[in-house]
């Protein structure tokens, strides 16, 4: 049993996600947490909200509240959501904490004893209307590479090429509009990138292979584009502060941390901050996790394409120069985008599902069920309202929900409220615990190669497969002729329906939970299944007392797919 650090992008505090964010970040990562606990390994998943930069100011701004106050509320609005998704994080943290205020300065510290930071003088975008110099999204303008007309400072959003904001063709300040602006000399922490390039390139060697295409690709693009010094502080005023000790002239001016520099060490940062808050009577080492001196911990990021430069490129290049053995990660899984009928999902401009509404509309396990089966994996995968009906429709109401109901009323029904006995399991029951072993198999294989649509399609198949045997045993008929027979038809569907709240869990925990509570099982633990168990498919034994769940899944009607395409176009955006 490995040790397995999980961490999932940090979502920026500016709002509310929407589903493309989700899907590509914490609810893969949450569902592979749970899979690999369920399989007995320990695991730590790791999360947090993203607090500093311009996003945050401008944000705060907009509502017209202090930056902090703004921060401590979205944090717990977005912490909210995410229960409400079912998201298991072993810490859910801020990058506004002391502890990454602390670890972040460290860092800092060792970078420049070692030679990798350097204090430049460099000409920035100064806005006279707003008395400020605008760093990254205060300046908005055309971006050189793609022409995108509404590219900010940091990045590119059409491009995902990331910019200084006097790369931009006719900027503007975010903040007044003003396009009067003037570049002025300021002093500024450099991270000297272009001095570890060689041991990123050594280091991405010996892991690219290993990686998907996705996260490799991009790899490999910004290493051969070369690695540049970057500035690594900003004129603003909240973030991570320089520490006065060592740059006595930057702190009082002021400087902080760009974003971009502290938010990844918030991976250690929250980390800390679990441990910091282990109730009285636990500890918790949150140092062995990160500081790897046996190599016992496995190492996973989840995050979207756009993020993938600064998790394989960036942050490594930062924790190598630390020169301290601060754990790295083993594996990216990297998604694509989501779109909305083939358009953009977009925050700022507020197009497509945002998963606040998304739980308003159904409960979590609708949604985690339908994006994880339409991961973004491969390639981008588009959200469509039909696409979605249809397929709670079909998988979740149809083959799971309507089995389990059939089965448990059924039986109750003519046989009371125990797991009926029956005869012996006879050719169709070892034939169904072959093709149940054979697919409980083919889905770990798929977890285990974090390749989630295909893992959906396998959990979909053992739905599938116990429809089959019950249309071929119909008991409903077999009754009439054999009380045994139907009897041993229904308690093995039975055990199929147990079987199948062990290994849905890692996508639809409520649902799971609610058909493995059907059964009244002494020492029913949390273990996974077997795959002797799968074979034998008695591990709910003869005279288990059982109830009927109310319906676990809600068909979705004409009237209600109209309904939201009404609430939230169902037309493609630009
Ligand atoms: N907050 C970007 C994003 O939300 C950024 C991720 C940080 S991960 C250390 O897409
Ligand atoms: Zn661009």
């Amino acid at each position: 049993m490995a040790r397995h650090l999980i961490t999932s992008a940090l979502p920026y505090i500016n709002g509310i996600k929407h589903l493309g964010n989700m899907v590509g970040s914490m609810l893969p990562a949450d569902v592979y947490s749970r899979y690999l606990r369920r399989r007995g390994h320990e695991v730590l998943y790791i999360c947090a909200t993203d607090e500093h930069g311009t996003p945050a100011e401008l944000a705060a701004k907009e509502r017209g509240v202090p930056v902090d106050v703004f921060c401590s509320e979205a944090h717990d609005a977005q912490k909210a959501v995410y229960d409400g998704f079912a998201l298991a994080f072993d810490h859910f943290g801020r990058s506004s904490s002391t502890q990454n205020v602390e670890i972040t300065q460290h860092f800092a510290r060792r970078l420049n004893e070692n030679g990798f930071i350097e204090e430049r003088a460099i000409r920035q975008v100064y806005s006279p209307a707003d008395g400020r110099f605008l760093p990254d999204r205060y300046v908005e303008g055309t971006c050189p590479h793609c022409g995108y007309d509404k590219a900010r400072g940091d990045q590119c959003e059409n491009c995902t090429r990331v910019l200084d904001p006097t790369d931009l063709i006719n900027p503007r300040s975010a903040i007044s509009g003003s396009t009067e602006l003037e570049v002025r000399e300021t002093k500024h922490l450099f991270l000297l990138q272009s001095k570890l390039q060689h041991e990123v390139e050594e280091w991405v060697a010996r892991h690219e292979e290993e990686w998907p295409q996705l996260a490799a690709s991009i790899a490999r693009k910004w290493l051969n584009e070369g690695l540049h010094d970057r500035a690594i502080t900003r004129d603003l005023d909240w973030g991570v502060p320089v520490p006065a000790d060592t740059w006595p002239e930057l702190a009082a001016e002021g400087k902080v941390f760009y974003v971009w520099f502290d938010a990844p060490i918030e991976y250690i940062g929250a980390t800390k901050e679990w441990a910091d808050s282990a109730p009285d009577g636990e500890t918790r080492d949150w140092k062995s996790w990160w500081y790897d001196v046996d190599d016992s911990v496995r190492y996973t990021e989840f995050m979207a394409k756009d993020n993938v430069p600064f998790h394989t490129v960036m942050f490594p290049a930062t924790e190598l120069g630390v020169r301290e053995p601060w754990k790295k990660v083993d594996y990216v899984k990297a998604f694509n985008w989501l779109t909305y009928y083939g358009g953009k999902f977009s925050t700022s401009q507020k197009r497509g599902v945002f998963t606040d509404q998304a739980l308003d509309i159904l409960p979590a396990d609708y949604w985690r069920y339908f994006l994880i089966a339409n991961a973004p994996e491969s390639d981008d995968s588009s959200f469509t309202w039909e696409h979605f009906t249809t397929t709670v429709n079909k998988d979740l109401a149809d083959t799971l929900g309507n089995f389990v109901n059939r089965v448990l009323s059924f039986s109750r029904k003519r046989f009371g409220e125990e797991v009926p006995a029956g005869g012996e399991p006879g050719e169709a029951e070892a034939a169904l615990g072959e093709e149940i072993a054979r697919l409980l198999a083919e889905y770990e294989t798929q977890m285990e190669a974090l390749q989630f649509r295909k893992a959906a399609a396998a959990l979909r198949a053992l739905w599938s497969a116990g429809n089959s045997y019950l249309e071929e045993k119909a008991p409903w008929l077999e009754i009439k002729t054999d009380q045994d027979g139907a009897a041993l038809t229904l308690r093995t569907a039975m055990n199929l329906i147990h079987l199948y709240a062990v290994v849905s869990e890692p996508f639809i925990p409520a649902s799971a939970t609610a058909m493995r509570r059907a059964f009244s099982l002494s020492g029913d633990t949390a273990s996974w299944v077997t795959h002797e168990e799968a074979r034998a498919l008695t591990s709910v034994p003869v005279g288990t007392p059982f109830t009927v769940p109310p319906v676990l899944f809600a068909k979705l009607t004409d009237d209600d797919l109209a309904a939201y395409k009404e609430r939230f176009g169902g037309e493609p955006g630009a």
